[in-house]
Parts: C-alpha cells; structure tokens; sequence
C-alpha cells in the first residue's frame, strides 16, 4: 500500500473511537437552534453537519485542518523550494490532518501518475459532445463516463463488508483526482481548438501536467495552478458544492456519482459559475465605458454597478453567504498578481473595482457582505496568462473542490457517517406552530 494509505489506516481507528465516545458520551448536548427565518432561509449557519477537512470563520475565512492560506503557503511544501503549496501537499494535509514532507507529496504524485489513464470510452465521449455544450456539463458527464470503473460500485456489488467502504473510497478518490487532468484537458482542447491535446508527461507535478495537456508551458502559469487548485478545494461543508457531495455519498453512491453532483452544485452562478460572470461583466464594464467614449474610473464604475443592481442582477464575486470581511482567497490572489502581474490594466481595472463596490453594495442595503469573494479575482489571473475562454473557468474551480470533497468523503465512509435526512415541514405546518407558539 503507499504511505498515505498506511497513514490513514493508523489514524483511522483513534478518529473511529474518539467519534464514537463523543456520540456516547456528549449525544444529547445542544449546538443550535433553528428560527423560522433560517427555516424557510436556506438553512444559513444553523450547525447541522459534520466537515472535518476544512472550517470557515466569518471574519477570518477559511482554514484547512486549522491553518490559514498564509500558513499553507509558508508550511506546505511546494514543486520548487519556497513555490506555491502543491494540491499533492493539501490533499495529504486534508486527509491526515498532517503537514506532509517533500518525499511523502512526491510520492503521492507518483502514485497518481500511475492512476491517470483514462477508460478508453471516455476520450470519443467528449469529442462528441455537440459544440458549445458548457464545459461543466461536459465535466459532470465525463465525471459519470468515468464511474465504470468505480472500485466501491463493483465492490460493494459484490457484498462488501462496510468495514471496507473507506478502502473502496479511496481507491476511487485517488483515481478520479488522477483522472480529471486528462479529461479537463481534452474539454478545453477540443471546446475552443483544434482538439489536439498535448501529451501526458508524469515528470511534472500533478499542476505542471495539466497545465502543459491545457497547451500552458510558462512556469509562472504553473505556480498559479497550484495556488488555484490549493484555494479552491475546500470551503467547509455547507456550501452547495461540498454539501451535494456529502449528501449523495451518503446513500453510498461511488464517490463518482458524488462528485458529478457536487459539480452540478458548482456549475451555479451563485456558486462556482460567478467566476466566469465577473470576467463577464469586467469586460462588459471596459466595453460599455469604450462605447460611450468614457474613462474607467472610480465614478463611471459605479455608475455602471447601479446599473447592474437596478437592472435585477447581482454583482458577480461580491457578497457571501458565510464571509463578511474581504475573502482571504481573494487577497491571495490579489498578493500573486502584486508580485506577477502589478501593471496588468486588467488588474487595476479589479483594484478599482475592489475600491468602489463595497461602497455601492452598502448603499444598495441588501447583502450582508460588501465584500468580493473569491471569484471576483481568479479571472484576471487566467486571462493573463492567456487562458481567456471565460466560460471554461469554473471546470478548474471544480479540479480544486475535487480534492476537498473527495477527501471529506474519505472520512465520510471512514467514520460511518449515515444516509443524511434532515426534516422538512410544510407552511400549513409552520402556520400551525406559530399559532400554538
Ligand atoms: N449583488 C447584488 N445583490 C446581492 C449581492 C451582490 N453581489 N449579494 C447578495 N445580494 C442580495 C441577495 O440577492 C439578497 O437579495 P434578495 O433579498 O432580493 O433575495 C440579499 O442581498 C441578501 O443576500 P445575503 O444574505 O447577503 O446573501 P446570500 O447568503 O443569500 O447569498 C451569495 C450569497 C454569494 C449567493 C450572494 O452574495 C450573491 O449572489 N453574490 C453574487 C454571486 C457570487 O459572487 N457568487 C459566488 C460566491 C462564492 C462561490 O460560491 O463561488
């Protein structure tokens, strides 16, 4: 077995206990309430599940098995000495808890390398695919193309004893993550080129390679992917994504079959969509401005905001249902664009915008959170390097939240986690209540 494995199956058991002494032990305390608004509200912030990869502060944002994206970039190891953290690192960080060493985030890209090839149905799938279909509907069927060779489908057809879920599950969660460069790839190659996709090479990391199969070979690129992939994974439980993923694993549907959900989650534009509306609605600010003969500036972009909010339209990046301070994957981005890109108009144009919107939003007097999050960034920095195709945005979102909700789904089946159902009532039932309380 590799050594992540080998480390899971030491740690597996002290996690098992601990739950199962906490259930016993501390069952019956209470941790929330549930007020009508919450009810009828989307469920916002009422404690109603367990994550154990991730947790986000509304002030602070989000932390990965405790640490904060600074921390990640200084403690993680990367593919260059003092480079971006590694999705490789994160993914072992997320299912250990632990910081891994070099050696051992060098084996586990070894280790999917060695998963990476795809079933040979896949490939003619995609490139029949009618033009124009959205990428992440591409993605999401690939995604299900894919699940004929879900180990945990076949085994647990078989009888399976579910002391072996986690097993079966993480043979399927390490291939798919190996599986979705290739199939990505192919999407983007053959949705906006020629088709022709450049070949595998496993003496690159896991963001090396699939950046060079996108057609990127600058180093710089590279990093970014990193740094993409590491910010995106993960974002607690309860966002749309994360949440589908857990809520179909837990009727023991593969773990590919979990994840097409969770992307349809993410295919939103409140959701993972939104990144692909700001590049949107960034070039359609400079193209309106050029047409009405006007400079970019603090004024004409607030103008232009109003007229997106009068219009009935959310500004795309801004707002969050969690967060209520600027995103800290927003000013990781925005730190990597300082340090690559200062001059990018581009850039400015988001600084400007950055300076502006929460003003606006505040005076609109709906959200609760002014502040961008982090798709209002990920855009400018693709675009920069030349990844322009907007719409194809979100299919690398999806790379990222893969390895979160993949890993949270480990544990999932690790831990013995049951069939999620929680209960619903109906208006005539509320109304009853109100009456009697
Ligand atoms: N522009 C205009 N109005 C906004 C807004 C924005 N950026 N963000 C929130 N609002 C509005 C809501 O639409 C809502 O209006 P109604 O009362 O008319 O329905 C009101 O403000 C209150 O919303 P909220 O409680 O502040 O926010 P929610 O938790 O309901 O929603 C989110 C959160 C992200 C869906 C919302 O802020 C939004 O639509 N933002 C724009 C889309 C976006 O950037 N999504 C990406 C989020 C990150 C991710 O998942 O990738």
């Amino acid at each position: 077995a590799s050594i992540l494995k080998k480390r899971l199956v030491e740690l597996m058991p002290g996690k098992q206990e601990a739950l199962t002494k906490m259930k016993k032990e501390h069952g019956a305390k209470i941790v929330d309430k549930v007020t009508i608004d919450q009810l009828i509200g989307g469920a916002r912030s009422i404690k109603s599940m367990l994550w154990e990869t991730s947790l986000l502060d509304p002030l602070e944002g989000i932390r990965f098995r405790g640490y904060t994206i600074p921390e990640l970039q200084e403690k993680l190891p990367g593919y260059k000495t003092g480079g971006e953290p590694t999705p490789e690192a994160l993914l072992w960080l997320l299912l250990t808890g632990e910081v891994p060493t070099k050696e051992q985030c060098d084996a586990l890209t070894a280790d999917l390398h060695a998963r990476a090839k795809l079933p040979a149905h896949v490939e003619p799938m995609i490139r029949a695919f009618p033009k124009g279909m959205h990428p992440m509907t591409q993605l999401s069927s690939a995604i299900l193309a894919l699940q004929t060779e879900s180990v945990f489908a076949s085994e647990y057809a078989k009888g399976t004893s579910k002391k072996k879920y986690w097993e079966h599950t993480y043979e399927d969660m390490l291939n798919l993550i190996a599986r979705l460069p290739e199939v990505c790839a192919i999407i983007y190659r053959v949705s906006y080129f020629d088709g022709v996709v450049p070949k595998y090479d496993s003496k690159l990391d896991y963001s090396g390679n699939f950046c060079q199969m996108l057609g990127f070979n600058d180093e710089a690129f590279h990093e970014l992917m990193r740094l993409y992939i590491v910010i995106h994974s993960d974002h607690e439980g309860g966002n749309a994504s994360a949440h589908t993923c857990h809520l179909v694993g837990s009727t023991l549907s593969d773990p590919y079959l979990s994840l097409s959900a969770s992307m349809n989650a993410l295919a939103g534009p409140l959701h993972g969509l939104a990144n692909q509306e700001v590049l949107g609605w960034l070039l359609g600010l400079q193209q309106t401005l050029k047409e009405q003969g006007k400079e970019v500036t603090p004024e004409t972009i607030t103008d232009f905001a109003w007229e997106t909010l009068k219009a009935g339209k959310v500004i795309p990046g801004y707002g969050h249902a969690v967060l209520r301070k600027t995103d800290p994957r927003y000013m990781c981005q925005r730190a990597f664009a300082l340090k690559h890109l200062p001059n990018d108009p581009l850039f400015k144009l988001v600084n400007t915008v950055y300076e502006v919107m929460p003003t606006v939003l505040t005076e609109h007097g709906k959200t609760k959170n002014p502040y961008p999050n982090v798709d209002s960034h990920s855009g400018v920095l693709l675009k920069y390097y030349g990844l322009t195709q907007y719409d194809y945005y979100t299919v690398l979102f999806g790379v990222g939240r893969a390895f979160g909700v993949l890993a949270q789904l480990f544990w999932d089946r690790a831990l013995g986690l049951p069939l999620e159902r929680p209960k619903s009532v109906t208006s005539e039932w509320l109304e009853d209540f109100i009456k009697k309380n």
